[in-house]
């Protein structure tokens, strides 16, 4: 018998998708928040990750309290099915008034509605039980380089943190940083710059970093070196793990899909840390094939799910002493050749 696992999943509702892309429509009927819901918890998840317009549809045309009021009632069936909210992110890239960007647009209207969007993001969070905000800057960046101010920019994002940060000094922030697309280049492109973001701001100990391992891999970096790096901080506060087969668009694949051995070291890692013994969530951002059918609609959930688990068991079963040998003796053929049997079993 294995030992039981002290991890939490989570995912979103965004991660049951129809499969449209920029190419073609959606391929798979809409399913309804309920039953995304229902499936999380048989899934054997405990979290729920949110945009606030996950949990408050058409949010730019209610009023406040019709939105918290909407989210208590949101609140209201996550408790009823035992399941947390993880997190909640403002979504700021769909907006017509963002279409320059949201912090860093070059217009101050565009830059006024995307913090108080944000800051009714974190009333919207209050009412649903959860402290942690995550921000995805999608389109903070440029389509050229002569477009936008990069230091302005910063401090710009810097300003932005701080207005939220004070405005409810329970929240924490957790930022989520991606190379690329939808721009050409984005502001802050890894956990480095992320952290270091953080410590410009005027609580740097409620600001950290969120991980998705794709956008490492678009950056050209190892998923689970940049996971030590933020956790030698003490601000890895969320994973999003997926995978990525090399330098195209964001794909979000099932967990280990692409690289089996890159999804044993981010677990070796997250082991290693006793990730979660804080409360923190294992979120998997992955996507269903566009051919997926609908039956199939949550099965990259399922699997990733299970690929993580199995891998665990690898993590601890991986004989760390023999390993500590090879590794003292500077064999690192050997140790390659250790891992590798160790993955393909016995
Ligand atoms: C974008 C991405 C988003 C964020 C949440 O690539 O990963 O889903 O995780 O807004
Ligand atoms: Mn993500």
């Amino acid at each position: 018998m294995s030992k039981p696992h002290p991890y939490r999943f989570s995912f979103g509702p965004w991660n049951i998708s129809e499969g449209a892309d920029p190419y073609g429509p959606a391929v798979r009927l809409p399913k309804p928040f309920d039953w995304k819901l229902a499936q999380l918890r048989k899934l054997g998840f405990e979290a729920m990750m949110f945009h606030d317009d996950d949990i408050v549809p058409d949010i730019d045309n209610k009023s406040a309290p019709q939105v918290l009021r909407e989210a208590g009632e949101l609140r209201k069936k996550l408790d009823d099915a035992g399941v947390i909210a993880e997190i909640v992110a403002p979504r700021l890239w769909f907006s017509p008034q963002t279409i320059d960007g949201a912090y860093t647009s070059n217009d101050p209207k565009a830059r006024k509605y995307a913090i108080n969007r944000s800051l009714q993001t974190i009333d919207i969070a209050g009412a649903v039980g959860c402290d942690l905000i995550v921000l995805w800057f999608a389109r903070e960046g440029t389509y050229l380089r002569e477009a936008k101010d990069g230091r302005r920019s910063v401090e710009l994002l810097v300003e932005a943190i701080n207005t939220m940060l004070m405005h409810d000094r329970k929240i924490r922030i957790a930022i989520e940083p991606k190379p690329n697309e939808p721009m050409d280049h984005a502001y802050i492109p890894t956990i480095g710059h992320a952290l270091a973001l953080s410590n410009l701001t005027c609580d740097p100990k409620r600001v950290g970093g969120l991980i998705e391992t794709a956008h490492c891999i678009l950056a050209g970096l190892d998923p689970s070196d940049e996971m030590d790096f933020a956790l030698s901080a003490g601000k890895l506060w969320s994973v999003h793990l997926n995978d990525q087969n090399g330098l195209k668009f964001d794909q979000d694949k099932p967990f280990g899909s692409a690289n089996l051995r890159s999804a044993f070291n981010q677990v070796r890692v997250l082991e290693r840390n006793q990730f979660g013994s804080r409360g923190e969530c294992v979120a998997f951002d992955v996507h269903s094939f566009r051919s997926t059918k609908i039956e199939h609609a949550v099965d990259h959930l399922a699997n990733s799910r299970k690929t993580f688990l199995r891998l665990v068991e690898k993590a601890r079963t991986f004989d760390e002493g023999k390993a500590g040998e090879l590794i003292a003796d500077r064999n690192y053929q050997a140790l390659d050749q250790m891992v590798i049997e160790h993955l393909l079993g016995s």
